[in-house]
C-alpha cells in the first residue's frame, strides 16, 4: 500500500546549480577568465571537447529560469557566484556589472518566493589568481576572505544562507592532486596543502560573513560518502577507516574538532600540511549549518602497493548504477545523515545535492521520462525522511541539479537535471521527474509504494 513520508511545515525543497556549469557568458560585461575558462579551452582536457561559454545561458536566460522553478514549486534555490564576475583579478577592480546580474537575480527569487542560498565558491577560481599559485599558496585565502566580504556587503541584506566552498576535497585532489579538473595540477603533496589553505578560507569567511551578516547562517557543503569494506578481513576494514579519514574525516574533523585526522597524518608525509599557529581554531570556527552532498557509497579493499593509503575502490556486484557509474545505495544517505549529526552534532544540516545522471531524451510525445531518477529520488527522498524521524536536524533538501549543464571534465555528456536543457536552442523541458517534485513540493510529502 502506498504510504505517503510528511516533511515538516518549513522544509526547504530546493534545486542546485553552479555559475559554471549553467550560467555561459564567460567573457560577458567584464567578467575576468576563471580557471575553468582557460581548462576548458585547453584541448584534450573535456571529454565532448565543450567549454561552459554558453552552457545553459542562464545568465541570459535566468528569469525564465527563475519562472521555472516557480512553476515547480521549489522554495529554495542553490546556486553560485563567479567570483572572476565580481572580481576580475580576483582581487582589487570591482565589476559593478557582474554583482548586478546577482542582484537582479537575487530579486527575482525573492519575488518569486524563493529563499536564496549562495555558494561563493563553486571552483570557478579567477584565473589571475591562478598564476600567483593559487589555492596552493596561502594568501589566496585571505583574497576569498575579501571577495566574500564585497558580496555579503551587496547581498547580505536579502540572503541569508551562506555556504562558503563546495566539496573541497574534489577542488584539492581532482584539480590539484590528480589534474583531471582545473587547474589541472598533478601534485599530491601541494593538493593536502590546497586543502588546508581551503579549509583556512572558509574559517576566514566564516567570521567575515557573521559580521556583516549576524541574521543569516554560515556554513560549508562536503561531499560524503559511507565508507564500506569489501569484506569482512581485517585488511579490508582498515582500508574502509583510511578512505573515510581521507574522504570525510579529513574535512569534517578539522572543522568540527579543529585537528586533522591523526591516523591519516601518520600515515605519509604528505599529509602533514604546512599549519601556522592560530590556523585550527579559525578553520573550527562555529558553523550554523553542513551541507551534505551524497551521490553514492564508497567499497574499498586494501592494496598494498597503492600508496600511500593502501586502498583500492571496489565496484559492487549486481547494483545498479548512473550514467557516472556511481552505485545507486540510498540507504547510504541515510547512514552519512546520521553518522554526522552524531559524530559532529553541526547545529542544522541541510543536503545540499543529491540526484543522478541518466541518459535522457525528448520522446516523440515531447516529454522526457526519467522513470530512473524519480525512482532515484523517491527512495533518496525517503531515506531523508527517516533520517529527520531518527534526530538528524535535516531543514532542506537540494536536488542536483535544476537543469542539465555543463559536467565538467564530462562536458554536455551528462544529464543531471530535472529539467531538459535542449543545448541546440536552449529550450528547457520539465522532465518526469521535475512534475514528481512539484507533486512533492505541493503535498511537503513524498509518497512511496
Ligand atoms: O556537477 C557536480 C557538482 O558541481 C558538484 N557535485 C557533484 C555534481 C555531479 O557530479
Amino acid at each position: 500500500m502506498a504510504k505517503k513520508l510528511v516533511f515538516p511545515s518549513d522544509f526547504y525543497f530546493g534545486t542546485a546549480t553552479a555559475s559554471y556549469q549553467i550560467e555561459g557568458g564567460w567573457n560577458e560585461d567584464g567578467k575576468g577568465l576563471s580557471i575553468w575558462d582557460t581548462f576548458s579551452h585547453t584541448c584534450g582536457k573535456i571529454r565532448d571537447g565543450s567549454t561552459g561559454d554558453v552552457a545553459c545561458d542562464h545568465y541570459h536566460l535566468w528569469e525564465q529560469d527563475v519562472a521555472l522553478m516557480k512553476d515547480i514549486g521549489c522554495n529554495a534555490y542553490r546556486f553560485s557566484i563567479s567570483w572572476p564576475r565580481v572580481l576580475p583579478q580576483g582581487k582589487g577592480r570591482f565589476n559593478p556589472l557582474g554583482m548586478e546580474f546577482y542582484d537582479r537575480l537575487v530579486d527575482a527569487l525573492l519575488k518569486a518566493g524563493i529563499t536564496p542560498f549562495i555558494t561563493l565558491y563553486h571552483w570557478d577560481l579567477p584565473q589571475a589568481l591562478q598564476d600567483e599559485g593559487g589555492w596552493a599558496v596561502r594568501d589566496t585565502a585571505y583574497y576569498f576572505a575579501e571577495y566574500a566580504s564585497i558580496v555579503v556587503h551587496k547581498l547580505g541584506d536579502r540572503v541569508k544562507h551562506w555556504i562558503t566552498h563546495n566539496e573541497p576535497w574534489v577542488v584539492a585532489w581532482i584539480g590539484y592532486g590528480w589534474g583531471e579538473h582545473a587547474p589541472g595540477l598533478k601534485n599530491e603533496r601541494v593538493a593536502v596543502q590546497v586543502a588546508h589553505h581551503l579549509l583556512l578560507s572558509h574559517g576566514l569567511a566564516v567570521e567575515v560573513i557573521r559580521d556583516i551578516c549576524p541574521d543569516g547562517e554560515v556554513g560549508i557543503t562536503l561531499n560524503l560518502s559511507p565508507v564500506h569494506p569489501a569484506s569482512d578481513t581485517e585488511n579490508d576494514k582498515i582500508a574502509a577507516v583510511r578512505h573515510d579519514g581521507f574522504l570525510n574525516r579529513w574535512f569534517l574533523d578539522p572543522i568540527f574538532r579543529g585537528h586533522y585526522p591523526p591516523d591519516i597524518m601518520e600515515l605519509s608525509p604528505i599529509f602533514l600540511p604546512e599549519v601556522q599557529p592560530g590556523d585550527m581554531a579559525i578553520i573550527s570556527r562555529r558553523v550554523d549549518f553542513l551541507g551534505v552532498n551524497y551521490y553514492t557509497r564508497s567499497i574499498m579493499k586494501f592494496n598494498a602497493s597503492a600508496k600511500p593509503l593502501q586502498v583500492e575502490g571496489v565496484a559492487p556486484e549486481g547494483a545498479e548504477f548512473t550514467e557516472m557509474g556511481w552505485e545507486i545505495y540510498p540507504p547510504g544517505l541515510y547512514e552519512i545523515l546520521m553518522r554526522v549529526q552524531k559524530d559532529y552534532n553541526p547545529p542544522k544540516l541541510y543536503i545540499t545535492e543529491n540526484g543522478a545522471a541518466f541518459a535522457d531524451e525528448i520522446s516523440p510525445d515531447g516529454g522526457v521520462h526519467d522513470p530512473k531518477r524519480v525512482d532515484y529520488l523517491k527512495k533518496h527522498f525517503a531515506q531523508a525522511h527517516r533520517a529527520i524521524e531518527d534526530g538528524a536536524r535535516l531543514a532542506g533538501y537540494f536536488i542536483w541539479s535544476l537543469m542539465d549543464n555543463f559536467e565538467w571534465a564530462h562536458g554536455f555528456t551528462k544529464r543531471f537535471g530535472i529539467v531538459y536543457t535542449d543545448y541546440a536552442t536552449q529550450r528547457r523541458i520539465l522532465k518526469d521527474s521535475a512534475l514528481w517534485f512539484k507533486k512533492v513540493i505541493a503535498e511537503k510529502a513524498v509518497e512511496i509504494d
